[in-house]
């Protein structure tokens, strides 16, 4: 057979339309992916047309480069990340690409001598919105970093047709719009038809005996889906890796069971084959919260099931067996969304590759690694027996053994403790029986590990904790980060070229060489570049509010911005009675002093969240009142932007003065926002919660805004019983706030409106908001001193951003890649011919 360097038509090596990056070379790309993709000329092409035809330009000129990193992967059988994530939150591709291909300026300047408006087509592009949040932000931001250091890697999830809904707001309440990410066509991703998998579900399972005499079970499934994978090419920075993100969509076997259809049951047909393709229809919208429907563990099981079997698959075209398959694949589990593969694993090992129980155990728990990304109780997932048994009935079984031989192990090492083996036990057994994800994955992996300092050591003391007394050397900790290329190149042009001019542009691939802007502290034409600079993108982000939203808003006032999902944690409420505070000052005195601040808030609520959305009315109520009081004079303004996304993040984290991260300590894992906005300049005020503490360390304590409770006191105060009353009783400040939103002054007189809210503060209060009310605002106070002296302000915000080299996703990968994967870089080199000099 030829192989494939052998056809002399693939060995073209000469610049070609598709990988040249000369100015001519790229405007004729253009017109002939206008022309041979897109099937359009001028004359009747749309801009849309126009943004495909530059996405696939760029694509074009990855191919060679993704093509290659596959093949040398494949060719040097290097061992390869395999990271395991319901949800990957992209953002848009185009520019990204650009900046890490280094070819940002050159495209633009191509577009715009053809007569196109650059920014126009960036911004057609649909961002895949496959995530609600931070876990599924942070899987793109590792995405990001694997093939920029280089690493073998490659990302498996669901390629939903409709990710997290678009947000509207109407008369201040969300209303949520699906989103309709691929209609107008996908050029980041390209099917593998011929590389489709088939999962199973449901049915039963049968005891038999094989030709050795050895007792098996097999599977009989009542339903088979198939998995068509998609790729799309996840490109490093400044290198040649361009790594894959596979994303699986369900198909139905056939379009028709013609068994079905022959015996009439045309309807019944058609019916399965939309019931299979519903799998991968929708992204469950709920942040930090298990809802225990059977159609998300079929998504789960149907996209891990997918990955497993195409990395077996994978494994053995290199020649080698199962016994030696966790040397090839290292397999992180983002969260327990994937854990059902650890039982996956061993159906697979035991069931269909006939390897012994004990062995492919060992594989099991060499393979998989585990990131817990989240404490709060309603959002740990257990399954009911009886939807597990109906859905997964042999994994069950398989879960049953785990679980027999493993708490064999725990009551050889602790004699007579039931209530231990009840809390570590797989399955719940204190009311109605459930399956517990959390403990699977733990017994499951060989590596457990929190998201931030704090996080990891509350999940050691509470969640797991009998998991880390029995295996203490499984837990570490990896505190989260965030990429530099996105998030500081891509969103902050003007402040990356800032700091390049200052100090190289190595900083984008090595973040910690930021600390080298310390130099420059005292040069005060420095500290006025810097200052303008963020004055600039505000006034970018006025323009922006003001014709998108109607909004005028001074750009000179402090940009005090909270984009985060809405949560009754993360106490965006908290921040709204700031706000009322003010305006009370403001009320009872018109003429007082006060720093003009602008609040920006974004951010979406789970659709059936109904505090979170009634959080989302009160801060539009309470800026419409303010927003249109003449005794305010402007100096406070309050916008809620709706559709908060990655996109959006990318133009207000530059924007920022002030970064509100401001959850109950304990109950943030760890954050990531607040990363971004540091990076870009903006100062925080927080809590000791989550990755605020190390961002605090790195920054220094006189550069942060602290206040609130430490998780100790939370704790502390909590068993001794708190009482939110005594405190709106002892606070006159905080009564009047609160008495104002129950008199309906925000609510056009309506006293029931926020009652709901009020009365949850008043006699619950379970996140502590009027344990840290004043504490909050004493902070917020000092932040309106230090706002007037612009020039420390400037300083405090340099040494904010300089500081911050810690948080690079970079660093963090190459942690996961020395402590949990072992994984090393693996340099892709191009053909001369191929690399195209610009
Ligand atoms: C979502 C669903 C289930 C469990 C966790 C999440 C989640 O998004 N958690 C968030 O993960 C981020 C990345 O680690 C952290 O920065 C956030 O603090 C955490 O809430």
């Amino acid at each position: 057979m030829t192989t494939f360097e052998q056809v002399p038509v693939f060995q073209c090596e000469f610049e070609d339309d598709r990988t040249g990056l000369s100015k001519e070379t790229i405007k004729r790309a253009l017109a002939d992916n206008l022309f041979y993709i897109q099937g359009k000329v001028p004359a009747t092409a749309t801009p849309n047309d126009y943004y495909m035809a530059l996405a696939y330009t760029v694509r074009d000129r990855m191919l060679q480069r993704w093509f290659k990193t596959t093949e040398v992967y494949t060719k040097k059988g290097v061992k390869v990340v395999s990271y395991l994530s319901a949800e990957f939150l992209l953002g848009p591709h185009l520019s990204n690409n650009l900046i890490n291909l280094g070819i940002y300026d050159l495209v633009r300047q191509v577009v715009e001598e053809s007569g196109l408006d650059f920014v126009q087509l960036r911004e057609i592009e649909e961002e895949p919105g496959l995530g609600n949040g931070g876990l599924g932000r942070l899987a793109a931001c590792y995405m990001d970093s694997l093939s920029t250091l280089e690493i073998p890697a490659i990302g498996y999830g669901i390629r939903y047709e409709f990710g997290i809904f678009d947000q509207e707001i109407r008369d201040g309440w969300q209303v949520e719009i699906t989103d309709k990410w691929l209609h107008l066509g996908n050029p980041w991703e390209i099917p593998r038809l011929e590389e489709t998998i088939e999962v199973k579900f449901g049915g039963r399972t049968e005891a038999y005996y094989d030709e050795k005499c050895r007792y098996r079970v097999r599977w009989i499934p009542d339903k088979v889906v198939k998995g068509v994978p998609y790729d799309t090419p996840i490109s490093g920075y400044n290198v040649n890796t361009v790594n894959t993100l596979r994303l699986w969509k369900a198909e139905a076997p056939e379009s028709f069971e013609f068994q079905a259809f022959n015996v009439g049951d045309y309807y019944g047909a058609v019916n399965r084959k939309v019931v299979s393709e519903n799998i991968t229809k929708v992204l469950y919208p709920n942040d930090e919260l298990m809802k225990g429907k059977e159609l998300r563990l079929e998504q789960q099981y149907f996209f891990v099931s997918c990955s497993l079997q195409d990395m077996i698959r994978l494994h053995l075209q290199k020649g080698e067996s199962l016994e030696t398959f966790h040397q090839s694949f290292a397999v992180q589990l983002n969260d327990t969304h994937p854990s059902i593969g650890v039982a996956e694993l061993m159906r697979l090992l035991v069931d269909e590759y006939e390897i012994e129980w004990d062995q492919a155990w060992q594989i099991t728990q060499n393979t998989f690694g585990y990131t817990n990304h989240t404490l709060l109780p309603e959002a740990l997932e257990k399954w009911t027996l009886s939807l597990f048994k109906n859905l997964l009935p042999r994994h069950l079984q398989i879960i049953y053994e785990i679980n027999q031989r493993f708490l064999g192990q725990v009551r050889a090492k602790y004699p007579n403790d039931s209530d231990r083996l009840a809390r570590l036990s797989l399955i719940d057994e204190s009311g109605e029986k459930y399956v517990r994800m959390a403990n699977l994955a733990s017994v499951g992996s060989h590596a457990i590990n929190g998201v931030a300092a704090l996080h990891t050591e509350l999940l050691k003391r509470d969640v797991l904790g009998d998991f880390h007394e029995l295996w203490p050397e499984k837990f570490s900790n990896k505190t989260n980060g965030v990429t530099p290329r996105r998030w500081i190149v891509v969103s902050n042009p003007l402040l990356a070229n800032l700091i390049t001019r200052k100090i190289g542009v190595d900083w984008i691939s090595h973040l910690e060489d930021l600390k080298q802007l310390e130099a420059f502290i005292e040069d005060a034409e420095f500290r006025r570049e810097w200052r303008q600079t963020k004055q600039d993108i505000k006034g970018y982000l006025a323009t922006y509010i003001k014709e998108n939203h109607g909004i005028e808003v001074n750009p000179e006032s402090l940009f005090d911005v909270q984009v985060k999902r809405l949560h009754e944690y993360k106490r965006q409420h908290l921040n709204v009675l700031h706000i009322i505070t003010l305006y009370k000052r403001i009320k009872d005195n018109p003429n007082i002093e006060i720093t003009p601040r602008t609040f920006i808030f974004g951010g979406k609520a789970a659709p059936g969240y109904f505090m979170a959305k009634l959080i989302i009315k009160l801060i539009n109520s309470v800026g419409d009142v303010v927003n249109n009081d003449p005794d305010v004079r402007d100096r406070l303004k309050v916008v809620f932007l709706p559709d908060y996304n990655v996109r959006f993040g990318q133009r207000v984290y530059p924007a920022a003065d002030l970064s509100e991260q401001i959850s109950t300590a304990g109950k943030e894992a760890s954050g990531t926002g607040n990363m971004k906005f540091a990076m870009n300049g903006a100062l925080t005020i927080g809590t000791l919660d989550g990755a605020n503490i190390e961002i605090r360390e790195e920054v220094g304590e006189e550069n942060f805004f602290l206040f609130g409770l430490t998780t100790e006191q939370v704790y502390e105060l909590k068993s001794k019983g708190y009482n939110p009353w005594d405190y709106y009783h002892n606070n006159p400040q905080l009564k009047q706030v609160i008495d104002l939103i129950s008199s309906g002054f925000f609510s056009h007189g309506d006293t029931n409106l926020f009652r709901p809210l009020v009365d949850s503060l008043l006699y619950h209060d379970p996140y502590m908001l009027f344990a840290d009310y004043q504490s909050y605002i004493d902070a917020q106070d000092q932040v309106n001193q230090a706002y007037r002296d612009q020039e420390h302000w400037t300083r405090m915000s340099i040494l904010n951003a300089a500081r911050m080299g810690k948080f690079s996703s970079d660093r963090a990968i190459l942690e996961y890649c020395q402590e949990i994967w072992n994984a090393v870089p693996v340099k892709i080199e191009l053909e001369e011919y191929i690399q195209g000099r610009a």
